[in-house]
């Protein structure tokens, strides 16, 4: 594949995941303002079929573009940013070496460290963004253990069906995996 074939596909991916972005839908109405879009999943896509750190940087662009011209909140923004990397680096890593059950103990631990580092940077990070006492954050736990959870599931259970298709499209001559 040329290099400038890779260009234009990281930017069409990332331009792809920017709008999916604005779906942004709430699971549960405690802590509404954690929001699901299935945009992660175009970067977990780029971060399959060429390379993790190409994955994060279509996650970066994606996220640079959301800022800039839906949200606006850069603690928002930078919660999803660091939420998707800690789920797409350690899935693509180990998945590099290919293989079915390397596949899915990578989704588990991206899901794991996922789930695991947000709900610490929650603790953290929610008492100054709503202005709410430490208690407060922890009767939010359950939830946002449960959204970081489901969220990336989702992502890994759609990542899982689709990413030998979209390889086959974007590298058609290429080797089957
Ligand atoms: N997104 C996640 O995927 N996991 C999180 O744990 C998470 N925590 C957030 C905490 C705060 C205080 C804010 C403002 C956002 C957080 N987000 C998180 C991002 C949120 O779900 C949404 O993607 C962004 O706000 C952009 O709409």
């Amino acid at each position: 594949m040329t290099n400038a074939k890779r260009v234009a596909i990281i930017g069409v991916f990332s331009a792809l995941a920017f709008v999916i972005m604005y779906l942004e839908i709430p699971f549960f109405p405690a802590v509404n303002f954690l929001k699901y879009d299935p945009s992660d999943i175009m970067a977990l896509l780029i971060a399959f079929i060429y390379s993790p750190g190409i994955g994060v940087l279509v996650l970066a662009i994606k996220d640079i573009l959301f800022y800039l011209f839906k949200s606006g909140d850069i603690v928002g923004i930078t919660m999803n940013f660091v939420a998707g990397a800690l789920f797409i680096l350690p899935a693509a890593i180990i998945y590099a070496k290919k293989g079915r059950a390397r596949e899915i103990f990578g989704y588990i631990v991206g899901i794991a460290a996922a789930t695991g580092g947000m709900t610490l940077l929650n603790i953290v990070v929610v008492p100054f963004y709503w202005k709410v006492p430490l208690e407060t954050v922890f009767k939010l736990l359950p939830w946002i253990i449960g959204f970081n959870a489901i969220k990336f599931t989702i992502d890994s259970v759609v990542n899982y069906i689709i990413h030998r298709r979209v390889k086959d499209i974007l590298e058609p001559n290429e080797e089957r995996i």
